[in-house]
């Protein structure tokens, strides 16, 4: 069954929970609530990367990360530091961070492939085509399970070149990252061959917009960001039933309930 990971933002802006973790004390409590609510992996960011965001100076999103990292850390959690920057996931790891979660899967900084290699632990490679401030204009696709597989297959070729040891990554499909909501559905569909079956899938739907056009009411406007929670966890079931290796959550208790449910589902005990 999946392990789950818990999102922390640790952002003024990000589209699910911004604002609401941005000081040091209120992103450790969330953390924390989230390992208590059963949390695999907390999840530490700071850096919003929302559509038309645009970016936080190195030492902004350093400073809001490490002290996050470091009081998770003491308390005994293993935490992933979600950063496109090398020195970021350097200094994470450094204060105990356990996982680099790079959306960029290595395409935003060219230094990040060789620190990853370096401090040998796992990787969130995942699908990515260029910044927050204008990807809705890169989601144009042909085949797009295809080719986000060759883009992350082309990632996944450079990450080992450099030293990446090939089973410490993680595949993430990038769910909404230069996406339109059809693109989602057809990678959510396909998810299991997004990485040629013998990779660690994660998956990050949660809250996203196209949950929210698919929740829209009557007059088409999109459902709100915090009444996503059931579709969310609706999905987390289906991906737990289709033997997904990771789901990354804000409502950690809605989902490892929904993956109780597909636990007993397809297993007799
Ligand atoms: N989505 C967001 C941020 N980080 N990391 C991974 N691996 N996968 C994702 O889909 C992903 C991510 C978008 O914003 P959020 O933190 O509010 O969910």
């Amino acid at each position: 069954m999946p392990v789950v990971w818990g999102v922390v933002n640790v952002t003024p802006d990000s589209f699910s929970d911004g604002g609401r973790f941005s000081t040091t004390d209120l992103a450790i409590r969330q953390g924390l609530s989230l390992v208590d609510e059963g949390a695999d992996v907390v999840d530490v960011g700071g850096e919003s990367t929302r559509p038309g965001a645009t970016r936080v100076s190195i030492d902004t999103e350093m400073n809001r990360v490490l002290p996050v990292v470091v009081g998770l850390v003491e308390a005994g959690v293993t935490v992933s530091v979600d950063t496109m920057r090398a020195e970021v996931a350097r200094e994470a790891v450094n204060c105990g961070a356990s996982i680099v979660n790079d959306v960029s899967g290595g395409r935003s900084d060219p230094k990040m492939h060789a620190v990853v290699a370096d401090l040998a632990v796992p990787y969130v490679l995942m699908h990515w085509r260029g910044h927050s401030v204008d990807m809705n204009d890169k989601a144009v696709y042909r085949d797009t399970v295809r080719e986000v597989r060759r883009e992350i297959e082309e990632q996944i070729v450079m990450a080992t070149a450099q030293g990446v040891d090939p089973t410490l990554i993680i595949v993430d499909p990038g769910i909404g990252f230069a996406k339109e909501a059809k693109h989602n559905w057809e990678l959510l569909r396909s998810v299991d061959a997004l990485a040629g079956g013998q990779v660690p899938i994660l998956v990050g739907a949660s809250r996203k917009r196209f949950l929210g056009s698919l929740l829209a009411g009557k007059d088409g406007v999109p459902r709100e960001v915090d009444a996503r929670d059931t579709a969310t966890a609706a999905l987390s079931a289906l991906l737990a039933f289709r033997g997904i290796w990771g789901l990354r959550v804000h409502n950690v208790r809605a989902t490892v309930d929904a993956v109780s449910v597909a636990r007993a589902l397809r297993f007799e005990d």
